[in-house]
């Protein structure tokens, strides 16, 4: 592994013209410490950075890349759409193609929008409850991220159910206050904030299986009792499936779970690695969207022919389940490897896994809520990341992250992993 002297010098250049060097802040490894790799091409399951050093990667930008990098039938399609423009600001029929995929795999979204991020995705989607239901106040839980509008980085306030307060600078608190913060896997204290909030509560936003706090699995009758709750009290259920939507199924956590939530949010694998986000579900309350309805929201790419082409491709090759079966055979592989070696270096490991998504958890304790992730001892997750880093494997560079298992991870990239794995643990 040669020092990232070439990543150390683009670093120092990159800061002169963006905050922190990088465009989003988890890429700038402050929670790991040492150099962020700048990335010069991947292909399959490997990065390369600046310096000529090659990783297996398990971020696969954060989730978009479930088929491995440059994958040749994305690749190819993608010259091909180049050649013909853009981006063109007016209808095309790709936006209805890849629109009438997602519908047929998730029956609850009776009807999509695209737009270019997940965060658009879930700022539309409150905007939308909102005016469905006339109310002002949302729930979400802590420990899930739903991107960076400004309702949406919301941390709980003090105790149960109250009022939540600004995870930003330059976030108001009266538009904070409109949101309320429950722990993860507590249905208890959703009915606690609806009794508090009386028809008041316009929607509950959810990470189904919530993985920006690691991955942490929904408990048991955990979700079906939030859509009965929801259902109840005249609250629209809203599942943020930007990173389990076709990761854990192809038909997101929606279809592991058998919930119909009433709206559901998308983005990552969807554009196939280009920028892309969407909302749908209910007909009747994808209606209320402009130019159909009031509600407005509107983008200059959203759509664009490049992130569709992309999308299309990247579905079509996940509709044959096989796929799937490949992904959980590699991840549960290197699941096992882990916690070998693990049990090796005597180390009390929490590895959380759900389908091709899996967090290392340094707590022996068992992880269920945000509160319970905290307890991970983030020091020495950072050790185990630069250990990995100079072996060879690109980790998410934070604790509370999911690592990405992709279609292009083969089971020699799994077996020198966990050798990579081994040697960290070893170096801890
Ligand atoms: P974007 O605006 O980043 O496209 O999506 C926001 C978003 C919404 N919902 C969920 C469940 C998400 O995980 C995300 C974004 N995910 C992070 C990774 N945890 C993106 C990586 C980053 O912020 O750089």
């Amino acid at each position: 592994m040669k020092e990232p002297h070439k990543s150390g010098q683009l670093f120092k250049e990159a800061q002169r013209y963006l905050p922190g060097g990088v465009d989003s802040p988890v890429r700038a490894f402050k929670a790991v410490g040492g150099t962020p790799r700048f990335i010069v091409k991947g292909k399959g399951s490997r990065i390369y950075d600046a310096d000529g050093n090659g990783y297996v990667d398990y971020v696969g930008s954060w989730g978009p890349l479930i088929l491995g990098h440059a994958r040749r039938e994305i690749t190819s399609s993608l010259k091909q759409a180049v050649m013909r423009g853009t981006s063109f600001g007016a209808a095309t029929e790709l936006e209805t193609r890849l629109a009438r995929i997602i519908c047929a795999a998730m029956p609850s979204l009776q009807m999509l929008r695209f737009v270019s991020s997940g965060t658009e995705a879930t700022m539309t989607a409150i905007r939308l409850a909102r005016a469905f239901t006339g109310r002002d106040r949302i729930v979400k839980f802590a420990g899930c991220y739903h991107g960076h509008s400004d309702g949406l980085l919301v941390s709980a306030g003090s105790g149960m159910a109250t009022l939540g307060i600004p995870d930003s600078p330059g976030i108001l608190r009266q538009v904070a206050q409109n949101t309320l913060v429950a722990p993860y896997n507590d249905v208890e204290s959703v009915q606690h904030i609806f009794d508090k909030y009386p028809a008041q509560i316009a929607a509950v936003i959810i990470e189904p299986v919530a993985a920006n706090m690691g991955v942490v699995h929904p408990a048991r009758g955990f979700l079906s009792n939030l859509r009965k709750l929801t259902k109840k009290y005249g609250v629209l259920l809203i599942f943020d499936e930007v990173i389990t939507g076709f990761r854990v199924s192809y038909g997101g956590a929606q279809q592991l779970y058998g919930i119909n939530p009433d709206l559901t949010c998308l983005g990552k694998i969807i554009g196939g690695g280009l920028p892309v986000g969407a909302y749908g579900g209910r007909r009747e309350i994808m209606q209320m969207v402009a130019p159909c309805g009031k509600v407005y929201q509107a983008g200059t790419l959203s759509g664009n022919p490049l992130a569709m082409t992309a999308g299309i491709e990247t579905l079509n090759i996940l509709s044959n389940p096989q796929i799937y079966r490949q992904l959980e055979e590699r991840t549960a592989a290197l699941q096992d490897g882990i916690a070998e070696e693990a049990c090796k270096a005597r180390l009390p490991l929490n590895i959380s896994r759900a389908a091709s998504l899996l967090t290392v958890f340094f707590t022996e304790a068992e992880v269920t809520d945000y509160e319970s992730a905290c307890k991970s001892d983030s020091a020495l997750f950072a050790r185990f990341f630069r250990g990995l880093l100079n072996n060879g494997v690109y980790w998410p560079p934070s604790q509370f992250e999911a690592a990405f298992v992709s279609l292009a991870h083969s089971p020699q990239d799994i077996q020198s992993t966990i050798r990579a794995m081994g040697r960290a643990f070893k170096s801890l």
